[in-house]
């Protein structure tokens, strides 16, 4: 006698990714309906995502409402920077080299419940995992340092290509540094032709002024056509 067995192939994978990716949708549109603008803030270790938020926050102080949830692998260092300045909740990953969607929700249920103009989201330092995950914000910016050299965009190009804004930080440093403001951003826009480019310090403040004027316009877009920007966004 021959016995016949079948399979069946379950695709649990694809399910959870279809099941982030429909909850990272639904919250991009209830912050959209609360006027929340999310950012989503990446780069490689160390190149100056903190400081760009405690200069932000420094430069708003008083006049736009925002919070920020931060990303690392250990500690609450960044937290306890940006608490003298804003409502902060550390995100601690232990380990895992990029935030998950899960980790930033429990964190929201630890800010104060308010109704913030922007809210941003510090990723974990690396320019290649935290490419692959909707954290469900409006625009993703990417920071280049100038200390890291003006040919990473062609290396990490899908960081490059699903950002929509680049900060080009430690202006500052440039005459010391071998580093081309004009090569890195047209090797950023061979991926990226849209992207938006800002060149700041923020120890000093220089450009931050510029940076949040675009983040204001940004916010002011999703208000006005908040279908465009969360299609925008889910591309
Ligand atoms: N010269 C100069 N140094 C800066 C500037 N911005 C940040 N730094 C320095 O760069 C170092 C790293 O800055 P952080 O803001 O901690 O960078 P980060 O991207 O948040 O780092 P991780 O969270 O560890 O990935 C610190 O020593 C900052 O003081 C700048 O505009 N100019
Ligand atoms: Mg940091």
């Amino acid at each position: 006698m021959t016995t016949t067995t079948s399979t069946r192939t379950i695709a649990v994978n694809q399910d959870i990714q279809a099941q982030k990716k429909r909850r990272a949708a639904e919250l991009r549109t209830s912050f959209a309906e609360r006027g929340t603008f999310v950012v989503n803030l990446v780069s490689s270790p160390g190149a100056g995502k903190t400081s760009l938020l405690e200069a932000t926050a420094k430069y708003w102080q008083g006049r736009r409402s925002m919070a920020v949830l931060v990303g690392d692998l250990a500690t609450e260092r960044d937290a306890e920077r940006l608490r003298p300045f804003v409502p902060v909740e550390q995100l601690t990953t232990g380990g895992a080299c990029h935030l998950e969607l899960s980790l930033v929700e429990r964190g929201l249920e630890r800010l104060p419940d308010e109704d913030y103009e922007f809210l941003f989201i510090e990723n974990i330092g690396n320019l290649v995992c935290p490419a692959s995950h909707d954290l469900a914000e409006h625009l993703r910016v990417v920071l280049m340092s100038t200390t890291e050299g003006d040919d990473k965009p062609g290396k990490y190009p899908k960081m490059f290509r699903t950002s929509g804004a680049v900060v080009v930080s430690k202006s500052d440093l440039l005459p010391h540094v071998p580093f081309s403001v004009d090569a890195a951003l047209a090797d950023a826009r061979l991926i990226q032709p849209d992207l938006r480019a800002f060149t700041v310090c923020s120890l000093s403040g220089e450009g931050i002024g510029d940076w949040c004027d675009y983040l204001d316009d940004a916010r002011q877009r999703m208000l006005t056509s908040p279908q465009q920007v969360i299609e925008h966004a889910e591309k």
